[in-house]
């Protein structure tokens, strides 16, 4: 239904409302509602707010299909049993009643160890994302260790800077004259920063990308450096040699404010023009350039991602970057300093949110980047409960982690809003309520501004809270732990509960009345320019990042580095059943190959080919380009397996190899071979449904 079509006995109204995605932009959406001559209410288009200052009156080019996948025609409405291999409808209390059952059986046998939860940032808010982790803590399970996406980031972060970690105010990013996009494509995947960018450019700035592969942010930027895969560390040693030579680095800064500066200057004597470049695979005239840019323009402002923390030694090579504000001074001055994330300026009072009060030293804890290796059935795990996030598609050696879900004799139950690959496994599917149908309330991770929902919409069918199930189970089960009973409101007074400047004058009130909230941050906020929150108080240069290669070299039998980036349409697998967005990424998920790798492996472009790593085995289609260097493969985009030619995720590739620090996952460290697939035996692949002709 379009705007044009609303007929005289239909309504409508707009509302403002957060997007819950795992995106640092946390936007600010206008939601268009109708009402219906059935009397249903509904979305039917979404937008930015235009008088939101970082959504700036666009959403991006995914969550504008949001309707579309509110009202999806296999969304689960209604909770649903696996009975011989099939799904039936069954009534809540039946499908709550059985679960209880079932948990306290294993309970009793096995005891609290048995049960995992395996959830991400599916909703970012912190009720339906955070706060009911409080079920599985009152019952004393493992605690998931959140790592699959940012801890390789944090660690790293908080080697030099300690806690909470801060970043640049994207607001401030105009005043930078030298921008480096480093390891990140922000226009994909944190597309609000692009005004500020472009701002920034008009007011003289320069903007450099540095990233393995050519993409829509290369495209943008004014120079592209297209760098060796996990060689970043050596990048910054080489850079910032140069830059102590020519007597550019800021000496009262690091004398003020730098411990241990010593160490990493004597590092970097290591790493001469030649060695940098030969590792790096940039030439010297690119790195003398880089390093006289960084050397002679303040303020500098650099952008990392964590796609480049996701390699072997991802955590070093992250806090390698991350020091280089403070070698070159760049925190004292206005839209200088460097941005991970945003999210620690958010002090909000976290000590019982998702009753973290009850974790104990001794409780089990369970890395989910191992989720395959921890659902074998030596490993003791009977139940699973999965909510927002879908490890089917998302985590490391996928296959194993499906055949895990799939064991006859574990309970699995799924909390969905989409018939994920996940869901598909579950013993129970629950449905589960969107934003536009529950309340809560959101950080960023890219910007400042807090911000509140209203549950908007009546639920789908008999779409549910993920707090509301949890609260049921937790009174069959006679859990007494009151936190896990909070409603939205004493969660809220909860998380305000503290006297951090942060968050003066933000009251529940307020929130309720402004929907999102700027924090109460100082009028020039340059969180590094007197040093940093470590025990010193000082930017700690110690342990020196190094250089170091992967233990998986590429050699003859596996000679490309396989990267698996997000796609610009998709929002990790969300999304990914939505035609029109499938459509937009070219339809099935394609890898692209360097024209003389292709070569040597004589593959051709359209072609299908076997993709081969230690871990696993996928069939795709070939993209010929020399967007990718040599040695490099990308396969961008977590798509649901249902839409590759074989039925596997990316992930059936990759293995749960950790990061150097932070137990992080490697998504973009698998070595992997090519294998044309033999024309006459492409039909007999099988055929999955969301393949476009
Ligand atoms: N459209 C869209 N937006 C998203 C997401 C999405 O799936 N789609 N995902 C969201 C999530 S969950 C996250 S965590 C964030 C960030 O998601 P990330 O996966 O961290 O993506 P980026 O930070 O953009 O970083 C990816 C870039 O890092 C590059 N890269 C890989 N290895 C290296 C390396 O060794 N060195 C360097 N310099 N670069 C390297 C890749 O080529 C790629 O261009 O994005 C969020 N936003
Ligand atoms: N190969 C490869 N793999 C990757 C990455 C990569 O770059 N390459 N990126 C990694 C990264 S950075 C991340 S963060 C992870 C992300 O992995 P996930 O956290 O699994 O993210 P999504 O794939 O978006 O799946 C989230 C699911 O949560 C559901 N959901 C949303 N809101 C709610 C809710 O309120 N209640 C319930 N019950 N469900 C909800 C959505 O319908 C969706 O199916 O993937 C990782 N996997
Ligand atoms: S996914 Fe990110 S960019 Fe898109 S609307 Fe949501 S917060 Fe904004
Ligand atoms: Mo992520």
């Amino acid at each position: 239904m379009t705007r044009a079509s609303i007929s005289a006995s239909e309504t409508s109204r707009e509302v403002v409302l957060t997007c819950p995605l795992d995106c640092p932009d946390a936007c600010r959406l206008k939601v268009r509602l109708v009402t219906g001559q059935d009397g249903v209410e509904r979305a039917v288009n979404i937008g930015g707010d235009s008088r939101h200052p970082i959504t700036r009156g666009f959403a991006c080019a995914k969550t504008v299909h949001y309707p579309a996948r509110q009202y999806h025609p296999e969304r689960p409405l209604y909770p649903l049993k696996k009975v011989n291999g099939e799904f039936v409808r069954v009534s809540w209390e039946q499908a709550l009643d059985d679960i209880a059952v079932r948990l306290r059986e294993i309970l009793d046998r096995y005891g609290p160890q048995s049960i995992l939860r395996y959830n991400y940032a599916g909703t970012m808010g912190l009720r339906e994302g955070s706060h009911v982790h409080a079920f599985f803590r009152a019952l004393g399970a493992p605690e998931l260790e959140e790592t699959i996406c940012a801890t390789a980031g944090s660690a790293a972060w908080e080697l030099g800077y300690g806690s909470p970690r801060l970043g640049v105010d994207p607001e401030d990013v105009p005043h930078a004259r030298l921008i480096l996009l480093w390891g990140i494509n922000s226009l994909t995947t944190n597309s609000h920063l692009t005004p500020w960018l472009t701002q920034a450019r008009k007011n003289g700035a320069r903007i450099v990308h540095i990233d393995p592969y050519r993409n829509k942010t290369s495209l943008y930027a004014d120079w592209h450096l297209k760098i060796r895969p996990g060689t970043d560390a050596a990048l910054v040693l080489g850079l910032s040699r140069i830059i102590i030579a020519s007597g550019w680095h800021d000496e009262a800064y690091l004398a003020r404010a730098g411990e241990d500066f010593g160490a990493f200057r004597a590092e970097c004597e290591a790493w001469s023009l030649a060695r940098t470049s030969d590792v790096t695979g940039l030439s010297e005239s690119e790195i003398q350039d880089l390093a006289r840019a960084l050397g002679t323009t303040r303020p500098t402002y650099i952008r990392v991602g964590y796609g480049m923390t996701r390699h072997e030694n991802g955590g070093s090579n992250l806090r390698a970057v991350t020091l280089l504000p403070a070698l070159l001074g760049d925190w004292q001055h206005r839209g200088g300093g460097c941005t991970l994330t945003t999210s620690g300026a958010f002090a909000l009072n976290r000590t019982r949110l998702g009753a973290a009060h009850l974790i104990e030293s001794a409780t089990p804890r369970v890395n989910m980047n191992e989720l395959a290796s921890a659902l074998a059935p030596e490993r003791g795990v009977k139940a699973l409960f999965v909510y927002n996030c879908n490890p089917a598609v998302v985590a490391p050696d996928s296959e194993r982690v499906r055949a895990g879900m799939a064991r006859p004799d574990m309970l699995t139950v799924v909390l969905e809003q989409a018939m994920t690959e996940s869901a598909r496994l579950a013993d129970f599917v629950l449905p589960a309520t969107t934003f536009l149908e529950h309340a809560d309330l959101y950080t960023s991770y890219g910007h400042h501004y807090l911000s509140y929902n209203d549950a908007t919409l009546p639920p789908s069918g008999e779409a549910r809270p993920n707090s509301w199930v949890f609260g049921e189970l937790g009174r069959r089960l006679g859990i007494e732990e009151p936190s896990l009973y909070w409603s939205m409101d004493e969660l809220l007074t909860e998380l305000l509960a503290t006297e951090h400047p942060h968050l003066a004058g933000i009251t529940p009130e307020k929130l309720r009345r402004e929907g999102s909230v700027r924090l109460s941050l100082p009028e020039r906020f340059l969180p590094y320019a007197n040093g940093a929150h470590t025990p010193s108080g000082k930017v700690r240069f110690s342990p020196v990042p190094r250089h170091t290669e992967p233990r998986a070299q590429l050699n003859a039998s596996y000679p490309l580095r396989l990267l698996t980036p997000p796609a610009h349409h998709f929002l990790n697998s969300t999304y990914g059943n939505l035609d029109q967005l499938t459509r937009a990424e070219g339809g099935e998920p394609q890898v692209l190959v360097h024209p003389e790798d292709a070569r040597r492996d004589r593959v051709t472009d359209g072609a299908l080919v076997q993709v081969q790593s230690e871990t696993g085995c996928i069939t795709r289609r070939v993209r010929i380009s020399d967007a990718v260097q040599r040695g490099v493969a990308v396969l961008e985009g977590t798509w649901w397996g249902l839409s590759a030619p074989d039925g596997k995720s990316v992930n059936a590739l990759t293995a749960e190899t950790l990061t150097d620090l932070g137990g992080g996952s490697t998504f973009h460290n698998t070595r992997v071979r090519l294998v044309p697939v033999d024309p006459d035996r492409q039909n007999d692949l099988p055929h999955h449904p969301n393949v476009q002709p």
